[in-house]
């Protein structure tokens, strides 16, 4: 296949699930870019041939620069580096899956420049959603989920009349610590939180999918991916991850996206939509589980789930708030500065403090962002 792909974020967990989608179907690769591990981004810039490479903590810099020296490719860093990356349209499609905030700019980059987006930055979309889905749909940029429930429900939309939808069911696994209450809860470590039984992930996102905020800013992903009010959006925790979501129709059918959990689906299905060839993951077979099981979220225990539906309803600049905040609670929790509820706790005083309002330009967000967490980390004591 003759597909050109600049991946942010190469070196993380769907980064390198990408490259083996990128080898399986030998489609090409013209910019990578990874945060800071450059001994794999040099590996990776040997075996794919990018023409650029971008390494986002600058101070990495020059020794990339000496890794690559005896190759013919453009070294970039910093914020300028992803967004030379995104704006480039030589690539046919940009992977966009680095962590948090630091998503939006270069996901905005790419939609003023004409190109598609593979889309894994959730934070992309919770913060600034409403800039990124009027911009995408002025320029004609397409925009392909990634995330597993997204792809799931965006498979599940085609060849159906988009009018004709009534709900979403947005499924959970319900995390490492599903089944327990807040008592047990109180006494969690991130090394207990980090033992996530479905799904191989980053840090941030293992612990946001054992408070439930994994799913809280999918819900808000969800909203703008897909046109959604918040009542069209049920979350139902599934604990085998093998229905990925769900879309209901006026018609009262429910058609679902089954798949053995694997990201490298979702991921090949937003690299070569609308193509569905072979992907190197399990066939699935539905009698190797036998009992499928849902439920409703425990909305008192993850109160983070609760936390983001609401500032999904509230719009404006509170899912950014919410964000921003929790970014800087998961990382206090991490470094065992705070203990696992009060990362709720965190989220919810914050967004309350903040002075609601709307977004109208990239500096509302970032304003917003910032503003949140400021009073975090003076709510921690740093
Ligand atoms: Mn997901």
């Amino acid at each position: 296949m003759d597909k050109k792909v600049s991946i942010l974020g190469s070196t993380g967990s769907i980064g390198t699930q990408a490259l083996d989608v990128v080898r399986k179907h030998s489609l090409s690769i013209y910019a990578l870019a990874a945060n800071r591990n450059v001994a794999l981004l040099e590996t990776q810039a040997r075996e794919f041939h990018p023409s650029k490479v971008c390494v986002f903590d600058e101070s990495y810099y020059l020794e990339l620069k000496n890794r690559l020296a005896d190759v013919p490719i453009q070294i970039l860093c910093g914020m300028d580096g992803l967004c030379e990356i995104a704006a480039d349209t030589k690539a046919d499609i940009l992977l966009n899956s680095v962590v948090g905030m630091v998503g939006l700019l270069p996901t905005l980059t790419a939609i003023d420049a004409g190109l598609d987006i593979a889309l894994a930055n959730k934070e992309t979309l919770v913060a600034g959603g409403s800039l990124v889905m009027a911009r995408a749909a002025k320029k004609g940029v397409k925009i392909y989920p990634v995330d597993s429930e997204h792809s799931a429900i965006f498979q599940c939309l085609q060849g159906n009349s988009r009018e004709q939808l009534h709900k979403i069911i947005l499924t959970a696994s319900g995390g490492p610590f599903f089944g327990k209450k807040r008592a047990e809860l109180a006494q969690m470590t991130a090394a207990d939180a980090l033992k996530h039984p479905n799904w191989n992930m980053g840090n941030k996102v293992t612990i946001d999918s054992s408070t439930l905020m994994n799913k809280g800013l999918e819900f808000i992903e969800a909203k703008w991916l897909f046109d959604l009010t918040p009542d069209q959006i049920e979350v139902v925790v599934h604990r085998q991850s093998v229905v990925h979501s769900a879309v209901e129709y006026d018609d009262c059918s429910v058609i679902a996206q089954l798949g053995v959990p694997d990201m490298k689906i979702p991921i090949q299905y937003a690299l070569l939509y609308p193509n569905r060839m072979a992907c190197p993951t399990k066939h699935l077979f539905l009698t190797d589980y036998g009992t499928l099981t849902f439920e409703k979220p425990d909305l008192e225990t993850f109160r983070c789930l609760k936390i983001a539906m609401e500032a999904c309803r509230k719009g404006g600049i509170a899912p950014c708030v919410m964000n921003g905040s929790n970014e800087v609670a998961v990382a206090a929790f991490l470094q065992g500065k705070i203990g696992f509820l009060e990362i709720a706790d965190l989220v919810e005083k914050v967004v309350e403090t903040i002075p609601w309002q709307e977004i109208h330009c990239y500096e509302d967000v970032i304003q917003a962002d910032e503003k949140a967490r400021k009073r975090v980390l003076l709510e921690v004591g740093n």
